[in-house]
């Protein structure tokens, strides 16, 4: 099954488009797991444990182990996907970009060390780096489009040719990068204007969609202008707003992610 198969296959079964983001920042950490060797493990785990029922992925930030040399962990939280929930996608957040010999290596990172089912890449570097993530035919490459940070505006907005950037990248990845149906792109939640015209110009290709949650996007304005023609196409990521959700007086706190969780994933389907 490809990519972008298992997402679809995933949308269906958990009728959700709720993409967990896992962001293990450990000074945000229950006290209980301060003094654990593998915290970062035990703490995912415990949040893919209690949300993937309600999950149509999950998206692990590279940064948050490498920081604390903790790739180990990283393999482990993987590999407890593949084993446990086979039918999840393991999004890979790396947003590698580099010239094809490194960007093999990268391709390799993400596809081998990890098994991810697909990666975020950056298309600044142009369609050459991009190519070596396209030879793994099964896997997915997400490609950064109109990022939900504010400086996204910085680049992706200038005027080229009477259009902004992003445009031009969303186009060109539509057009022509994506010769083996493989690739989606990364459209923030911050910005569902934006995500009109992307949905747009891309037809059904689907979106990751950050910025719901924490960054403050709002989901009925960010479902009404990226979803596709039968109501999915997009991975609605949230990661900060479930993974440290406050537990309520009986809770702990994998119970608080879940309700989050369901929350989210309930909201989001309510404006499918
Ligand atoms: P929260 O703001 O805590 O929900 O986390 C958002 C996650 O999405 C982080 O892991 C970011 O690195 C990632 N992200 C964005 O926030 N904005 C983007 O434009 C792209 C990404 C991403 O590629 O996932």
């Amino acid at each position: 099954m490809t990519f972008i198969e298992k997402l679809a296959a995933a949308w269906e079964k958990n009728n959700s488009l709720l993409c967990v983001g896992l962001d293990p920042d450990v000074s945000r950490f229950p006290a209980e797991l301060a003094s654990q060797p593998d915290a970062i493990f035990i703490f995912c785990k415990a949040m893919i444990d209690a949300t993937a029922d309600l999950a149509c992925s999950f998206k692990p930030q590279i940064a948050y182990f490498a920081a604390l040399r903790a790739e180990d962990q990283l393999e482990a939280v993987c590999r407890y996907i593949k084993a446990t929930y086979p039918a999840i996608p393991v999004i890979l957040d790396a947003k590698r970009g580099d010239i094809g010999a490194t960007a093999e290596q990268y391709a390799r990172e993400a596809f081998e060390r990890y098994d991810a089912d697909a990666v975020t890449v950056n298309p600044y570097m142009g369609f050459d780096s991009l190519a070596p993530y396209m030879e793994w035919k099964d896997r997915g490459a997400i490609v950064l489009c109109r990022t939900s940070n504010a400086g996204g505006s910085d680049l992706q907005f200038l005027n080229v040719d009477g259009k902004p950037l992003y445009q031009h990248v969303a186009q060109l990845v539509a057009d022509k990068w994506n010769t083996n149906g493989q690739c989606a792109l990364v459209v923030g939640a911050t910005f569902p204007a934006e995500l009109v015209q992307v949905r747009q110009i891309v037809g059904e290709m689907p979106l990751l969609v950050p910025g719901i949650g924490a960054q403050g996007g709002d989901i009925a304005a960010t479902v009404a202008a990226g979803k596709t023609a039968s109501a999915t196409g997009m991975m609605i990521n949230s990661s900060r707003a479930i993974l440290y959700a406050k537990p309520l007086a009986s809770e702990d706190y994998a119970k608080a992610a879940r309700r989050v969780a369901l929350e989210t994933r309930d909201a989001i389907n309510q404006y499918r």
